[in-house]
Parts: structure tokens; sequence; C-alpha cells
């Protein structure tokens, strides 16, 4: 561990030699390991969507997080999988390690009660070059301790040489997560705040909204079909005062005709719910009316459509492809 982990303690405000540190940290690991339920109880609001399914998580999302004497700035990454012949799975796996290699410092997760797989390793070694690496074990409300300890001691060597820390945590419960929170500012350079007090992300309010109804389609549909489709939203304004009613356009976008009647549903009825949980949880999130138009619309390529892609806000479209 680097000296520099204990300098936040103390108290920053009276010491005028504090100095304030800022920069990125990447949280990053095979899918479904708890990186966006981590990135949301560290922001304390919904920053990521978070489905019991594997790669919900398709672009990065960035999070700002302020503590005493540092800005925390995640970057919340996509699941590192095989990604196969499909585009935007292979932009996914290039996001993840993209923002690794931009990162300060990366928490790579693991459920504890997998440990580290050969999957892990092969994976750490590729982030070597990159810097340094926290191994987050996440999950531990639901690992007994005597399984955690047996995973925490067979950490390959190889896979232990690349890492800084061994963090156990849970990020639904929130167990240990201050503890690492602390140590992160101790990774960071000094530096400003990058972000403004208040500005919690980057990501553009129409992303948003596009994943919040991504969600509710994702936990809605079965099997194969939420990899199938994508939220694009078409207009979002709001109408002149005093109405404080906001009028939201979007299309869900569907890979084949066939998939368009699944999604719609019975006399209509799947839609329906898929739009009316979304338009509660905008109008929460918003503080004002919405009135939604959702239409399905069958876009053949659109996953292996990189403009679209990028349209779509899943990727950076001046990341380089170095990490393919
Ligand atoms: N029991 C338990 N479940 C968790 C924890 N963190 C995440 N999960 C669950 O794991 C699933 C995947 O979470 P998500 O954050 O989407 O994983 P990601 O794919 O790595 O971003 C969801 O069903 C979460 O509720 C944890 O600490 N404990
Ligand atoms: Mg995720």
């Amino acid at each position: 561990m680097r000296e520099s982990v204990t300098e936040t303690s103390g108290s920053p405000e009276n010491d005028a030699n504090t100095i304030f540190r800022s920069g990125y940290i990447a949280i990053a690991g095979r899918p479904n390991t708890g990186k966006s339920t981590f990135l949301n109880r560290v922001l304390g609001r919904k920053a990521a969507i978070v489905t019991p399914k594997a790669q919900t998580t398709r672009g990065r999302v960035l999070g700002v997080c302020e503590r005493p004497g540092a800005q925390l700035i995640f970057l919340d990454t996509p699941g590192i999988h095989d990604p196969g012949r499909i585009l935007l799975n292979q932009m996914m796996v290039r996001t993840a390690y993209e923002a690794c290699r931009e990162a300060d410092v990366t928490l790579y997760f693991v459920e504890a009660g997998k440990g580290v797989t050969s999957e892990d390793g092969e994976i750490l070694e590729r982030l070597n070059g990159t810097g340094p690496v926290i191994l987050v074990f996440n999950k531990v409300d639901r690992t007994p301790s005597g399984r955690l300890m047996e995973r925490l001691s067979a950490i390959p060597a190889q896979a232990r040489e690349r890492i800084t820390e061994v963090v156990p945590i849970s990020a639904l419960n929130g167990r240990n997560v201050e503890r690492l929170l602390d140590l992160l500012p101790g990774f960071l350079p000094e530096g400003p705040r990058y972000y403004p007090a208040g500005q919690w992300t980057d990501q553009p309010e129409s992303f948003i909204i596009a994943e919040v109804i991504r969600e509710k389609l994702f936990m809605h549909l079965r099997q194969e079909l939420p990899y199938a489709l994508a939220v694009r939203v078409i207009s979002w304004s709001e109408r002149s005062p005093p109405s404080r009613v906001r009028d939201l356009e979007a299309h869900i976008l569907v890979a084949r005709e066939s998939q368009k009647g699944i999604v719609i549903g019975h006399r209509g009825e799947g839609l329906k719910r898929v739009g009316a949980q979304a338009r509660q949880e905008l109008e929460k999130l918003f503080g004002s009316p919405i009135f939604m138009q959702l239409q399905v619309r069958v876009e053949k390529e659109w996953n292996g459509d990189p403009r679209l892609l990028a349209d779509l806000g899943y990727v950076d479209p001046e990341a380089d492809a170095d990490y393919e």
C-alpha cells in the first residue's frame, strides 16, 4: 500500500498543507459482479441501471463522489466477457479496458463466493500497464466467512502480483464500502475539482432516460431479447410555463420483426407496463409530469452500426481500438 493513503486522515479544513486530490477510478470486472450496484451505493442515487442479468451496462457511466479533501470520479464499465462477433459486445469490452487505462486506479470486482477465476486471471494480465488495481471481493453478505477466507487464500500468485489491495465488501448492504472509499484518495494525484459541486455525472439527460426505459425492458423480457434491443430518445422537451409537463418520445429498437410483437405484448400490455414503470421513475427523477410516447421500431443492424452505437451513448466515438 502506498504511504499517501494515510494523508487523507486528520483535519483537512485546518491544515494549510493539506492537498486536494482528484482523479479517475475505473470499476471493472466480469458481468454481474455488482459494479453498478457499487456505483449507485457510493453516489447514493441510481446512476447506473442494475438488473440480475449479465451485460446490463453497455457504456461507460461516470459518477462523481465528493470526499473530504478529494473528488473521486468513478467510471462504471460493462462486464468483460468474450464478445464474439457482435460489434456492440466488442465495443463494450473495449470501453471497459479503455476506462482502466485512463484511470488512476482500477477496482477489479469479483464475487466473493467465486473468488478469482481463470477468466479473471486473464483479464488482470491484460490490465498490465494500467495503474494500480484494487481487488474487490463483492457480495460478502451472501458468502459464509469460511468460504471467503478460502477464496481469499486461493488468489493465484500471478494475479496477486498485479494487485495492490484486497477489500471484501457488500455493495448491496454497504458493508466495508466506507473503508474502501477511504483508501481511494491515496491513489489519486493532486488535482482540482474537475466537476463543480452538485454535478454527479456527465451523462446527458437523454442517455439517463433511455437507460431507465431499457432497465424496465430488461426486467420484463426473457432470455435473449433484452440483448436484442436498445432505446433511443427522439425528443425530450419542456412545455412553456405555467405547464410543468415534459414531453418525451422514445423508440425501442429491436433487431427483428418477430421481436417487435413480443415487446408490445398481447393487446399492447407489455409495452404499456414498461412505459408506465419507466414514466413513474422518470417523473420522480425529473420532478415533473411526463407525457411519454413509446414506439417499437425494427432496426436490423443496430448492434453492428458504429454510428448508431455512438448515438445511443454506448461507445465513445473517440476511443481508439487498441484493446479489441
Ligand atoms: N447479494 C448481493 N447481491 C449483489 C451485490 N451487489 C450486486 N448484487 C446483485 O448482483 C446483480 C448484478 O448487479 P449489477 O450491479 O448489475 O452488476 P454489474 O453487471 O457488475 O454491474 C444484481 O441482481 C444485484 O442486485 C451484493 O453486494 N450482494
Ligand atoms: Mg453494470
